[in-house]
């Protein structure tokens, strides 16, 4: 049996690959699917999801290798930063 965690696990791998593998690159996402994911994945964790500033300065701050895509990794810190966001809600609700 899968516990909630190996769930959730499972979960952010699935979600990134929903979108990595929908053409072209199929380890990375371009600005185009990372706005799909946000937009669809993420429409209450970020304050103007549809905005368009906010899909730029997102991938700025992911971007570490300057490639102008996202990889696994890459996206493991948008979602580290997500659950971070997460748990201090927590304690305020
Ligand atoms: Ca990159």
């Amino acid at each position: 049996m899968v516990t909630k965690m190996e769930g959730a696990i499972n979960c952010l791998v699935e979600v990134f690959h929903k979108y990595s593998l929908m053409h072209g690159h199929y380890h990375t996402l371009s600005k185009e699917k990372l706005r799909k994911l946000i937009e669809t994945e993420c429409p209450e964790l970020l304050k103007n999801p549809r905005d368009p500033k906010t899909v730029e300065s997102v991938l700025k701050e992911l971007d570490s290798n300057k490639d102008s895509m996202i990889n696994f990794e890459e996206y493991l810190f948008f979602t580290t930063r997500l659950m971070v966001d997460a748990h201090d809600d927590s304690h305020h609700e």
